[in-house]
C-alpha cells in the first residue's frame, strides 16, 4: 500500500471544485485535436506513462557563492527530502523516482529503500560528488579529482564512485552519473592532454566496476567551477569519453550547461543519431548554470528538445533517455518549483507529440522552411494543459497541483517538526 503524505480528502475537495471545468476544457480540446487528425486518448495516455525524476538536493533552499537564505521547514536530512518528494510524485503524478547525491544523502542503503518503497518511489541515477571535499577525506579536490595531477587524489575519486555504484546497487538505481568540477583557472596551469587523459583512465576504472545492467552518464558542462578551462566542457568532450569508454557509456545533457545561444535541441539529435544519448538534467537559464526552473525562462526551447526526442522515439522504439530535473531554488518554496517544473516537462513533451510529423516531413522535402516551422509552432501553441491535469486526476494526483499543494499546510505542518535553519553566506545548493 503506498502511503500518502497530503490527506487524500484534501486532493479529493480541491479536485472536486475543478473536475466539471477540467472535462468540458478537455472535450472541447479533443474535438479540436481529433479535426487535426490527433486522438486526446491516446496523447494522454503517452503523458500518463511519462515520469522525470526529483533530485534529493533540489528540495532544500539553494543558494549562490554569496549567500543562502533558508525557507520555512527545510529538510533535515534524506528521509525528510524523500518525504518531499512524495509530496511532489503525490500531487504531480509525474515524478516517480529520486535522484541521490553522494555524500549529501549518504545514509544505510536499507533504511533509504525502506524509506522510497513506503511511498512507492523509486531510485534514478546516482550522482557521485568529486567536486567538493567531504568531511575527513584523506585527499582535497581543490586542484581536480578524476583528473588530479595527483594519483592518489584520482584514486580517492575513483574510489569514491564505486562506492557510489554500491549503494545503488542496493538500493535498486541502475545508473551513476559523473559530473567533475575538474579544470584550470589560468593558462598553463594545466596540460590539457595530460589532464584529460588522467580523466579518461579514471572513468575507465569506473567503468569496469560498473554492472552490466547499468549505465555510465558523463555531464558535460562549460565552465564553473574552474574559469578558466573544463576537462569535460563541451558534447564534443562528452561523445568521445562515452566512446571510449565503451556501450554502457553515454552523454548526460543538462540544459543550463553551454553558452547562452547554443543549439542545445542539435546536440540532442547529433548524440541519439549516434547512440550516445543517455539523459537529461532540465533546467533553465539565462546567462549560464542558472538552475532556474525547467521551462521558466524559455520554453520554446524546451519543446524544441523534446520535438527532437519525440522524432527519435520514432525512429528507435529502444530509446528511453533518463529524464530528471535538477535545478536550484532560491526564492521559492522548492516543492512548489519542483512540481510546476515537472509538468513543464511534461508539457514540452504533450506539445512535441502533437507536431505533425508527415506534414513536417513534407516541407522539410519541399524546402518550405516556413510551413516546417509552422508545424512546430501549431503543436507548440496547443494549450495542453487538459491532458496534464486529466491524466493527473485520474492517476489521484492534483488537477492544480499549486492550489492543492497549498491548501494541504504542507509546509506550514513541516515547519512546525523542522528547526529553523539560519541563512548564511556561500554553498551551491
Ligand atoms: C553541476 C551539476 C551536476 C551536479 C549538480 C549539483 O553544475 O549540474 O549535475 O551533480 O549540478
Ligand atoms: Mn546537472
Ligand atoms: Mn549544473
Amino acid at each position: 500500500m503506498t502511503e500518502h503524505i497530503i490527506d487524500p480528502s484534501v486532493v479529493e475537495a480541491e479536485n472536486a471544485s475543478r473536475v466539471n471545468d477540467l472535462r468540458a476544457d478537455y472535450e472541447s480540446l479533443g474535438e479540436r485535436l481529433d479535426r487535426r487528425g490527433i486522438s486526446i486518448e491516446a496523447i494522454k495516455a503517452k503523458v500518463a506513462e511519462f515520469s522525470v525524476a526529483v533530485p534529493s538536493w533540489g528540495v532544500g533552499t539553494g543558494g549562490t557563492r554569496f549567500a543562502k537564505f533558508p525557507g520555512k521547514g527545510e529538510p533535515r536530512d534524506i528521509f525528510d527530502k524523500i518525504e518531499d518528494c512524495a509530496v511532489i510524485a503525490q500531487l504531480t503524478q509525474a515524478t516517480k523516482t529520486v535522484s541521490l547525491h553522494i555524500p549529501w544523502d549518504k545514509a544505510d542503503p536499507n533504511r533509504l529503500k525502506q524509506a522510497a518503497s513506503r511511498f512507492n518511489l523509486g531510485f534514478d541515477a546516482m550522482n557521485s560528488n568529486t567536486f567538493s571535499d567531504a568531511r575527513g577525506q584523506l585527499q582535497s579536490y581543490k586542484f581536480g579529482s578524476l583528473s588530479a595531477a595527483d594519483k592518489g587524489t584520482r584514486d580517492q575519486a575513483i574510489e569514491h564512485n564505486l562506492e557510489c555504484i554500491e549503494i545503488g546497487k542496493t538500493i535498486g538505481s541502475k545508473a551513476l552519473t559523473i559530473w567533475v568540477g575538474d579544470g584550470s583557472n589560468f593558462p598553463g596551469q594545466v596540460n590539457f592532454a595530460n589532464q584529460f587523459e588522467n580523466y579518461l583512465d579514471s572513468a575507465k576504472a569506473i567503468y569496469a566496476a560498473l554492472p552490466d545492467d547499468w549505465r555510465v552518464y558523463t555531464e558535460h558542462k562549460m565552465y564553473e567551477p574552474a574559469f578558466y578551462s573544463t576537462v569535460v566542457q563541451d558534447w564534443g568532450t562528452n561523445y568521445i569519453i562515452a566512446k571510449e569508454l565503451g556501450d554502457k557509456a553515454m552523454c548526460l545533457v543538462d540544459l543550463g550547461h553551454h553558452a547562452p545561444n547554443v543549439n542545445i535541441e542539435m546536440i540532442v539529435s547529433r548524440l541519439a543519431q549516434f547512440g550516445k544519448l543517455g539523459g537529461f538534467h532540465f533546467n533553465d537559464s539565462k546567462y549560464g548554470d542558472d538552475d532556474l526552473d525547467a521551462g521558466s525562462i524559455d520554453p520554446y526551447r524546451l519543446f524544441l528538445v523534446f520535438n527532437e526526442l519525440v522524432d527519435i522515439e520514432g525512429r528507435d522504439a529502444d530509446f528511453h533517455p533518463a529524464h530528471m530535473l535538477d535545478q536550484s531554488h532560491n526564492v521559492t518554496d522548492p516543492i512548489e518549483s519542483l512540481m510546476l517544473s515537472a509538468s513543464d516537462v511534461q508539457r514540452a513533451y504533450a506539445q512535441a507529440l502533437l507536431v505533425d510529423r508527415a506534414g513536417l516531413k513534407g516541407a522539410q522535402e519541399a524546402d518550405d522552411a516556413l510551413a516546417a516551422t509552422q508545424a512546430l509552432r501549431v503543436a507548440y501553441r496547443t494549450d495542453v494543459e487538459p491532458i496534464l491535469a486529466m491524466a493527473r486526476f485520474e492517476k489521484g494526483g492534483a488537477i492544480d497541483i499549486l492550489g492543492t499543494y497549498r491548501a494541504s499546510g504542507y509546509r506550514a505542518k513541516v515547519s512546525e517538526i523542522r528547526p529553523v535553519v539560519e541563512g548564511g553566506s556561500g554553498g551551491i545548493v
